[in-house]
């Protein structure tokens, strides 16, 4: 039992440090955005964000999108797939930095994410 404040210290201290650690944070933290995909069109194409926030690429359209980053061929960054109409997918940006992205089925769909 005599280890019983040490331990309330520490968890203190690390409810402290986890605190400290979100204020410093990037000020989106947690943010939330949409894009979505309807007659075979990404709205909105571009989208600015700021790091930390979540996308969610809604497919309105009753065929299959993916949300694939990189300009006309799949950079590795994200890769995303909605199959059906109402599917979702999301994808969190904590870099900031360009990503073009686009449909690996409909090469006219493409969009841009800058996270800033
Ligand atoms: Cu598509």
């Amino acid at each position: 039992m005599r280890r019983g404040p040490i331990r309330t210290t520490t968890r203190m201290l690390a409810a402290a440090v986890a605190a400290l650690g979100l204020a410093s944070c990037t000020d989106a933290d947690g943010a939330e955005a949409t894009v979505v995909a309807s007659f075979f069109t990404l709205e909105p194409e571009a989208l600015s964000i700021d790091t930390g926030t979540t996308v969610t690429f809604v497919n309105e359209d009753s065929v299959r999108h993916t949300f694939t980053s990189g300009a006309g061929e799949a950079d590795g960054t994200f890769d995303l797939e909605t199959v059906a109409e109402g599917d979702a997918a999301e994808f969190t940006f904590d870099e900031a930095g360009t990503y073009p992205y686009f449909c690996e089925v409909h090469a006219s769909m493409t969009g841009t994410i800058t996270v800033e």
